[in-house]
């Protein structure tokens, strides 16, 4: 009995050292920023060397919850191992749980300093937290004289000593988690007002596109369940690898434009909206979106030509990448060539009409038809390096992704939803299909194995957007599969060929069951 409330006295002695580490460095943070709590910077590093495997396990099953995911995780694991350390502390010697800390505290103050936004000060946060929690442990397990007889763990306390009684154990215990929680509440408030661009985001006033792609009506149909033409900005797609959203401001915002150019230059973001501004409709696909699946958006972009920008600083012969730094330390090689041949590629500041949400990259992000995100979509830009494959290895290319990422002839079916009931008689069966910078010149659909069917095609703004389809099917009582192909304007057929996201991007059909009643 004695021996089980004393391992459950040390357990929560090491949960409120933890608590007290986070409460503490979260304060600390408020002075150094969020790149540097220590949670955040862990997070950081679990995400950098996560295998792929996990990785796409991550996206496919949590999707955009990927990140809640890694951060429930994290804390989870802390949890775990301070209630350990704590045991274990309480069962042989105080210095195993300040070892722990030492151990934590050196860990996050390492990731942290070593971030994106690297500098030694990210580290103190970190610092400041291990210190508290070793001050709380060896406080919350201080020896409490004769009462000690009495208490939890009379004669089995840290370092075999008698520790407080209950009672006071509890009590103590209990404020000083208290305290830490109160700490962490307050420090992430102020962070989040602290580290704030809403204010620089509301003040920007986009100027008027000198070239707009044009309108034109039917692009969507009336379908329940189809998606529109143009993807509002709330339910466009996010994937990135950001624990903390960038915030940055537009005043002291500098992107640099160097490498292998004439006339390296530096451009501030009015720099940017006082060029002449473009604005195409560009659909983007993420390499991770499996056959049917949800990373694939289209919105109307509003940005600087890349060309007219790389034009000013004149990219050396024997360049063939413009590599892309953001804010939080990603990087993206993109083709320079493609940058340039004429396609809509942007350093893109708005978004169907308003200023890039921060999500998307605020204040500005690159968008280039043709190719993935992870190769062309750079968010919260702030670096543009001219250079070559061979010298320069971007983020995903380092984890084995290819070089280029040029998306893949897809097609999607959006509505009947897989193993809907139907009735049967008149079913619309509908969806979208994509090349950028081909586009789509026919859909078709196919049920049961059978004949392939042209489907109805919605208008199009562009080559670079996807292309939405609809076809009439009579759907008669039964178990039936629904297949879709689309062919492109330079008459590539979808392949049925089935690849995986990893390297390149999926290929393959979609199908899916429906049944009629
Ligand atoms: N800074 C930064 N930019 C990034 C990423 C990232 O992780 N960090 N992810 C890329 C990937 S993989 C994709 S698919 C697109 C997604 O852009 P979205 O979130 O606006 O849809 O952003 C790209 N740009
Ligand atoms: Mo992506």
């Amino acid at each position: 009995m004695k021996a089980r409330s004393a391992t459950a006295a040390a357990i929560a002695t090491g949960g409120v050292s933890l608590a007290a580490f986070l409460g503490t460095a979260e304060v600390v943070a408020v002075a150094t920023g969020p790149a540097s709590q220590p949670e955040v910077a862990l997070g950081r590093v679990v995400i950098a060397r996560t295998p792929e495997w996990l990785k796409n396990f991550a996206i496919s099953n949590f999707g955009e919850n990927d990140k809640l995911v890694l951060n429930i995780s994290v804390y989870a694991a802390l949890i775990v191992l301070a209630g350990l350390a704590g045991a274990l502390a309480g069962r042989t010697r105080t210095w195993a749980a300040l070892g722990a800390l030492t151990a934590l505290g050196t860990v996050t103050a390492v990731a942290a300093a070593t971030g994106p936004s690297a500098s030694a000060w990210q580290s103190l946060p970190s610092v400041a937290g291990a210190i508290a929690g070793a001050a709380v442990f060896v406080s919350a397990s201080a020896r409490g004289g004769r009462a000690g007889r009495a208490g939890v763990g009379a004669d089995s306390g840290p370092g075999g000593s008698p520790t407080l009684p209950r009672r006071q154990f509890l009590k103590k215990a209990g404020s000083l988690f208290a305290l830490s929680a109160g700490a962490y509440a307050v420090g992430r408030g102020a962070l989040a007002r602290a580290y704030n661009a809403a204010a620089s985001r509301a003040a920007v006033r986009l100027p008027r596109a000198v070239r707009s792609t044009p309108r034109v009506a039917g692009t969507g149909f009336e379908v329940e369940g189809l998606s529109p033409y143009i993807t509002p900005n709330k339910d466009f797609y996010r994937v990135d690898t950001a624990l903390v959203v960038p915030q940055l401001s537009t005043d002291g915002y500098i992107l640099a434009l160097h490498g292998m150019v004439e006339r390296p230059a530096i451009f501030t973001f009015d720099d940017l909206l006082h060029m002449p501004l473009v604005e195409a409709p560009i659909t983007m696909v993420c390499v991770s979106d499996p056959v049917g699946g949800p990373y694939v958006g289209n919105a109307r972009w509003l940005g600087v030509p890349l060309a007219h920008l790389l034009g000013l600083v004149g990219p050396r012969p024997g360049a063939d990448q413009l590599f892309m730094t953001s804010a939080d330390g990603m990087t993206i090689g993109a083709d320079l060539r493609a940058a340039m041949d004429g396609r809509p590629a942007l350093l893109a500041v708005g978004m169907n009409g308003e200023p890039l949400p921060f999500e998307h990259g605020f204040p500005v992000r690159a968008v280039i038809p043709g190719f993935y995100g992870y190769a062309s979509a750079c968010k919260w830009l702030v670096d543009l390096e001219v250079t070559t494959y061979e010298a320069k290895k971007a983020y995903w290319v380092q984890r084995g992704y290819a070089q280029k990422g040029a998306v893949r002839l897809e097609s999607r079916i959006d509505t009947p939803a897989p193993f809907a009931q139907l009735r049967a008689g008149p079913v619309t069966v509908a969806g979208s299909a994509w090349h950028p910078t081909v586009g789509i010149r026919k859909v078709q659909v196919s049920a049961d194995g059978g004949p392939w069917h042209e489907a109805a095609l919605a208008d199009v703004e562009s080559v670079d957007t996807w292309r939405l389809w609809r076809w009439e099917w009579e759907a008669t009582p039964g178990s039936h599969s629904l297949q879709v192909r689309a062919v492109g304007n330079d008459g590539q057929v979808q392949t049925a060929a089935g690849a995986p996201v990893f390297p390149a991007g999926a290929t393959g059909r979609q199908s899916l069951v429906v049944s009629v009643t």
